[in-house]
């Protein structure tokens, strides 16, 4: 765990987050400012900076990300859904903990801004 950081802290328990998936090596809760009816961050327990640095050290917490996220979108009733993972400041990331964003419940358009 990584004492600075919001995500580890929040996997930890230590701040409080509406969680709506949790396993051995993942954890889901709803985001803080919501850009859709559902948008759910899907994060790692352990501590990495982004996806591909996850992706590098541990491929089977990787693909559990995308796979949460097809388990929760589903729960939540939807079958069309957007997956980002905002990677360096200038791509929008602003939590240096790898996150998955988990969008639906609306249409949404493309390109983002
Ligand atoms: P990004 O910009 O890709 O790093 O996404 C970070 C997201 O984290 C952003 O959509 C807002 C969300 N967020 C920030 N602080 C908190 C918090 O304390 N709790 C929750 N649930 N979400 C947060």
């Amino acid at each position: 765990m990584v004492d600075d950081c919001l995500f580890c802290r929040i996997v930890a328990g230590e701040i409080s987050a509406e969680v709506v998936h949790s396993s051995d090596r993942v954890v889901a809760f709803r985001d803080l400012a919501p850009q859709a009816p559902t948008h759910v961050l899907v994060v790692p327990r352990e501590h990495h900076r982004d996806a591909a640095s996850l992706a590098a050290a541990d491929p089977a917490t990787s693909a559990e990300l995308v796979t949460a996220a097809a388990a929760i979108v589903a729960a939540e009733g939807h079958t069309d859904y957007r997956l980002v993972f905002n990677t360096g400041a200038d791509a929008g990331q602003t939590v240096f903990h790898t996150h998955l964003h988990v969008l639906g419940g609306r249409s949404l358009t493309w390109p983002p801004g």
